[in-house]
């Protein structure tokens, strides 16, 4: 690793036309340029694996147009409350044995309430007990309770910006891009890193992924972590006959994720189920570091423990060694 390249490839001053200059470039420039990045700040062979479990699923109040979990569709989801600390602390460690590093909790919340931050406290410290990394994805949080979080131990907080602030609009109307951006700011502002990204293949233009990716390349701080989503097309919400997005396409917006921000894990994140091995290996030469591990994302599928560690074999891919956090400087 480089650290004077490492240094002058930050950047948080992309402009639009830039950004969708890479997105244009033929795939192949963009994958060797993307891999050229990546092999500057990351070892070339390595994904970092985070398990997650919904711990509160359901129900929500929220209208996020691809979200099962909505109380607004008609999804046959059974709703689920807040789990035992107990359950929890065993599912994190059966995810510790089948090799995950940092274990991944997720509510179904617009927010969560005083009560479920305690709760909450309690399960990060059983997850940190365990030697993991914990990440929480709990809906929009004020300063304060970021600061709980963090006090019990939280490393990643995942709020993702989901899309463009213009396509915005047409997946959530119950909060807006600025109320995300506020949440991110808080996470940031209590010490945490920072797990933010979005979704493709929501119907939005190639500008929407470009514009997406340009907001989280341009925050103060990339964010640590980058998941890149594929539309999961879960049928009774509004998005379920969305047509899938073009393969390519998705890699090309995983290979601008790596340019732009070079130091962060991008995650190749929803969707794997209905991607071939072939297109998995194309996300991870475009830069793709790290995945969710484990039969289930909250509420939908995932490729199964045993098919991912064939796959990484098959490609050489080494799982990240579970060492401890470290927050970025
Ligand atoms: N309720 C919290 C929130 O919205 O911040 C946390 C959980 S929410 C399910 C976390 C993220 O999962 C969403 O922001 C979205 O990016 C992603 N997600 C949810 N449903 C998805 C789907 N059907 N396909 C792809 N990504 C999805
Ligand atoms: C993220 O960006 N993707 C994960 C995680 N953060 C919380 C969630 C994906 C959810 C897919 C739909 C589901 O399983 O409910
Ligand atoms: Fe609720 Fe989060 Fe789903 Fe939106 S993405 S409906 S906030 S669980």
């Amino acid at each position: 690793m480089n650290a004077s390249i490492a240094d002058d490839d930050l950047r948080n001053d992309w402009q639009l036309d830039e950004v969708e200059a890479l997105f244009a470039l033929p795939f192949q420039d963009l994958l060797f340029r993307a891999q050229t990045v990546h092999r500057v700040h990351h070892a070339p062979n390595t994904v970092q694996m985070s398990t997650l479990l919904s711990v509160k699923t359901g129900a929500c109040p929220e209208d996020c147009a691809y979200c099962p979990q909505s109380v607004r569709y008609d999804t046959g989801l059974d709703r689920e409350a807040l789990m035992a600390v107990a359950d929890v602390t065993a599912r994190a460690k059966a995810a510790r044995e089948a090799g995950a590093t940092r274990f991944c909790m997720g509510a179904a919340w617009r927010s969560p309430k005083k009560r479920d931050i305690e709760v909450m406290t309690a399960m990060i410290r059983e997850v940190k007990s365990l030697g993991l990394e914990s990440c929480a994805t709990l809906g929009m949080l004020s300063r304060e309770q970021a600061k709980e979080l963090r006090d019990a131990g939280l490393d990643y907080y995942n709020h993702n910006i989901d899309t463009s602030p213009e396509f915005y609009g047409e997946i959530i109307t119950t909060r807006d891009f600025k109320d995300r951006l506020d949440t991110l700011e808080a996470v940031r502002e209590a010490g945490m890193n920072v797990c933010c990204g979005g979704i493709v293949g929501m119907g939005e233009t190639v500008r929407d992924r470009a514009r997406m990716l340009q907001v989280l390349a341009n925050l103060p701080q990339h964010p640590e972590s980058v998941p890149i989503n594929q539309l999961v097309a879960v049928p009774g919400t509004p998005l379920a006959d969305q047509a899938p997005i073009d393969p390519f396409d998705f890699v090309r917006t995983i290979a601008v994720a790596r340019i732009l921000m070079p130091r962060s894990a991008v995650r190749l994140s929803a969707g794997r189920e209905r991607m071939s091995d072939e297109l998995q290996a194309l996300a991870f030469f475009a830069g793709a570091n790290s995945i969710f591990y484990g039969e289930k994302l909250l509420t939908t599928g995932n490729p199964d423990v045993e098919h991912d560690r064939a796959l990484l074999a098959r490609l050489g891919i080494e799982a990240a060694g579970a060492a401890p956090a470290t927050l970025h400087a």
